[in-house]
């Protein structure tokens, strides 16, 4: 298969689709069902089932449960309580997709601790598909939003820390060492075969100010494609907006590759694109096919990720990896 990269750096099988071991689940119609990135996604995906047992649609679905993540004052990397940029902003960035390839976006966003909700008001009472910094805020403010203080003691003392050496290096895996977990991404089916996504992160900490991620961008921190499945990536966005990560695993599931195949070409491609940074960094991808199978592939080991289905709420796998760091 053509598309299949071929990798000097890395050992990756280049077999035909659908011919490797694959580690995520495989049904010929598993719904509703919702899986989301990394241990902090079982919390959170739990909020989701509660929408999607219910024959909630998958679009609310999502929302309701990255807002558990971004409302969590000891997650450092969404929402409220996100560690500030380098000059101590909490800047916050989101997306939201849904069966009908509507989408909603907000980036740099300041002051609002549910950026989620504000970019499914974007995608769903504005012409645009995304609002950034201060045309953000003052969206969210217009829509009744609340303007609040996001950065916490704990936030502000990582700040003034960092600030001693300001070095900017981000750390691998960062997300599920105690305190810190990072973006979510959820992607979620429901009882009508519907699909929708949502990530949300207030970034890289100690970024530059205005920087924004992949997590906001359509295509590359997510994509949903009702015909053929969804993705979500976390990691350093950098890499992936180069690839248009999320995009690229949606199109690779369209010529039949299983989610976790999808996931892992997508990955290799950053390394083929950046192999001395692949080497250095955390990229992991995350899917879901149309019929409810899911895979996850990432750069270095330990990217974890949570399932919720009728059969199991509280699930945790660990997605695959190329490097072993
Ligand atoms: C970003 N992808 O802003 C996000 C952050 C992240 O693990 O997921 N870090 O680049």
């Amino acid at each position: 298969m053509a598309i299949l990269s071929t990798l000097g750096a890395c050992e990756l099988s280049t077999k035909s689709k659908s011919s490797l071991p694959l580690s995520g689940k495989s049904g010929s119609s598993n719904k509703p069902i919702v899986i989301s990135t990394w241990d902090f996604g079982v919390a959170a995906n739990q909020a989701a089932w509660r929408v999607l047992s219910e024959g909630g649609r998958a679009l609310d679905a999502v929302e309701a449960g990255v807002r558990i993540a971004e409302a969590d004052l000891e997650n450092p990397t969404v929402g409220k309580g996100g560690f500030p940029d380098r000059d101590g902003h909490v800047t916050l960035d989101a997306c939201i997709m849904d069966e009908e390839g509507n989408c909603g976006s907000v980036a740099a966003l300041e002051h609002i601790a549910h950026p989620i909700s504000v970019a499914r008001l974007v995608m769903e009472k504005t012409p645009h598909v995304m609002l950034v910094g201060e045309g953000a805020l003052q969206f969210a403010l217009s829509q009744g939003f609340q303007k609040e203080e996001l950065m916490t003691e704990s936030g502000r003392k990582a700040w003034e820390e960092w600030l001693i050496e300001a070095k900017y290096s981000p750390v691998i895996n960062i997300e599920n060492q105690q305190y810190n977990h990072d973006t979510i991404g959820m992607l979620a089916i429901d009882q009508d075969g519907n699909l929708s996504g949502a990530c949300t992160t207030s970034g890289m900490a100690f970024k530059m100010h205005g920087r924004v991620g992949d997590s906001p961008i359509i295509g590359a921190g997510l994509y949903v494609d009702n015909e053929v499945g969804a993705a979500t990536s976390t990691g350093v966005g950098e890499e992936v907006i180069r690839t248009v990560g999320s995009f690229l695993v949606v199109e690779l599931m369209r010529q039949g590759y299983a989610p976790e195949e999808a996931c892992m070409e997508a990955v290799s491609r950053i390394i083929k694109k950046k192999p001395e940074i692949a080497k250095e960094i955390q990229v992991g991808f995350l899917a879901l096919s149309k019929d409810g199978q899911y895979g996850a592939y990432a750069l270095q080991k330990g990217f974890t990720y949570a399932v919720c289905d009728r059969e199991q709420q509280d699930l945790i796998l660990t997605g695959k990896s190329i490097y072993s760091k």
